[in-house]
């Protein structure tokens, strides 16, 4: 509460002060390039944002971006894991071009990245928040991230290459670090660029202590298909280990200290950082619950759907306070004049289950962790309300913020600026997304795999320790329960389907090989 007083305040004197040097800076803003804010949440599944409809939860601020700006219905990532999807972010490269194949291989961060070609075009770069890529971060004037994973309560920051604790909640530090940048740091006579990366909603969903108890009075219905049971799809949709019911742990992920078998859970040990104020409030919002549903008793199908529920609610109490956070920031482009000529977007890293097919997490090539949220905002640019419906993919974010800021794409970057798709000028783009994965064997079990997607099929090869091949139709089966790889109705698409992978694998220049090699360096790595 406190820091949103004094946080009103400081708004208010600076919107007075903004007011009074208004008719200046907006002379000089016409001929400035465009700011950038970048925002990134890690695993934030599109289902969880209510611009797309799925009726979870309400995400206001997110939401203002698609009402004022455009909303990207087929946005996807080229490889569905948090370091990865950076490393290519950065570069516009797919992951076997930028090394970063899983979160074990290591990244290069001397090679070209969006963030030093802006500052070369002359804009003041900064990076806060989760970044998960180990080394001193290239690019930018000033940074301030997590290390690794980092923490939800209380985190380290590493700060220019300077490792601090901030007491607090990660995602409002977050949100703070940037409101002050903005407001203090920056060179104002300079095109800045923002990466705003939260680390919420990632496991294990730690929600802040004001929202502790968000959502208690609603029962979610899980999807349709919590139940899976895999049945028509192959060896790897079978043998993952995410689902919500069976890999999701009672200390770690449901918040018990104590599990319904009476047995200690560790959550203690994991909330050591916690002070006693923090530890508290925790401890008063899930004690009654946890209570509650061990008095209940619940078996199978009940417990599945409790576990569900505990599940969804903490995940979608962290993404309100992102939401908060992207409110917080909108509001400061308001108020200092700002917003006309600031590119705003807000993406993930990649999708995420939220229960479909039973699952949580990511990594496979079907719907839910392939695809990402993506919303842009740029008055200037940008019809309000705009919905864009082609292939596009995190490739090319790089690239497309390269031509905003009109610096030159470099003939390296394998994505396309999409800036011409999104102002309706052109229509003209992509008919197929290439996809790979690599981390296995690995936490979750997802089997390594590459694939092509159209707009209606999806093929995906899994390899390494099987060889199987999927296809789905997606207009007749959205949820993807049936494989119809041998299907001989399907023989001509089946046919089309291996040609347009070969034509990827060609023109992104990937192959077995590579596959291999990677492989080979990913065991070596995990064996040190
Ligand atoms: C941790 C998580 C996993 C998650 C990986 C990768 N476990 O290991 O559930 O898949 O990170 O996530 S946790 O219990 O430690 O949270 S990623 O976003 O970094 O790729
Ligand atoms: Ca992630």
């Amino acid at each position: 509460m406190k820091r949103y007083f004094i946080k009103s305040v400081a708004i208010l004197i600076t919107g007075i002060i903004a007011f009074g040097c208004a008719n200046r800076s907006q002379k000089k803003e016409e001929v400035q390039k465009p700011n950038i804010l970048y925002i990134m949440s890690d695993d934030h599944a599109y289902q969880a944002i209510s611009a797309y409809g799925y009726g979870l939860n309400k995400t206001p601020n997110i939401d203002r971006l698609a009402q004022e700006g455009a909303i990207f219905k087929k946005a996807f990532v080229a490889n569905s894991i948090c370091a990865p999807s950076r490393a290519t972010v950065l570069t516009g490269k797919f992951s076997h071009v930028n090394g970063k194949v899983d979160n074990v291989n290591p990244f290069n961060w001397d090679q070209p990245n969006f963030a030093k070609m802006l500052q070369k075009a002359g804009y003041q770069t900064a990076l806060f928040g989760k970044i998960h890529l180990a080394g001193a971060p290239q690019g930018f004037d000033y940074w301030s991230v997590l290390p690794g994973q980092g923490n939800y309560y209380n985190p380290d920051f590493i700060v220019n290459g300077e490792k601090k604790r901030f007491p607090g909640y990660v995602t409002d530090i977050t949100t703070d670090f940037v409101l002050e940048w903005l407001d203090k740091t920056r060179d104002k006579t300079k095109p800045f660029c923002i990466l705003f990366q939260q680390k919420a909603p990632h496991r294990n969903w730690q929600p802040a202590p004001e929202y502790l108890n968000l959502y208690d009075d609603k029962t979610f219905d899980p999807p349709a298909n919590y139940f899976d049971d895999y049945e028509g799809r192959g060896t790897a949709a079978k043998t993952q280990e995410m689902r919500v019911a069976e890999h999701a742990m009672w200390g770690h992920d449901f918040k018990m200290f104590i599990d319904p078998d009476g047995n200690e859970t560790g959550l203690s040990r994991q909330l050591k950082r916690f002070d006693e104020k923090q530890l508290a409030d925790w401890t008063a919002a899930y004690k009654p619950k946890n209570d509650a549903m061990k008095a209940a008793k619940l078996e199978g199908k009940e417990l599945a759907i409790w576990k569900f529920n505990r599940y969804i609610k903490d995940y979608l109490r962290c993404i309100k306070s992102v939401d908060d956070g992207v409110g917080e920031v909108l509001d400061y482009l308001d108020e200092n004049g700002l917003a006309e000529n600031t590119i705003v977007v807000y993406t993930s890293d990649q999708g995420f289950y939220l229960g479909e097919h039973g699952w949580f997490d990511k990594r496979f090539m079907y719907e839910e962790s392939f695809r990402t949220p993506l919303l842009i905002r740029y008055p200037k640019e940008i019809k309000p309300g705009s919905e864009v419906d082609k292939l596009i993919q995190n490739i090319d974010f790089a690239p497309t913020l390269l031509d905003y800021a009109g610096v030159d794409i470099p003939e390296a970057i394998q994505g396309e600026s999409f800036r011409n798709i999104v102002n309706g000028k052109s229509d003209e783009w992509r008919d197929a997304l290439y996809y790979t994965y690599y981390e296995y064997p690995s936490v979750h079990m997802v089997k390594r795999h590459y694939g092509v997607r159209t707009d209606r099929y999806k093929l995906i090869h899994f390899y390494y320790d099987i060889d199987e091949w999927e296809m789905y139709d997606l207009e007749k089966d959205p949820s993807e329960m049936k494989n119809i790889y041998d299907d001989p109705a399907y023989a001509d698409v089946r046919k089309d389907m291996h040609k347009k992978l070969e034509e990827l694998r060609e023109k992104y220049g990937d192959n077995d090989e590579l596959n291999e090699k990677f492989l080979k360096s990913y065991l070596e790595a995990r064996k040190k």
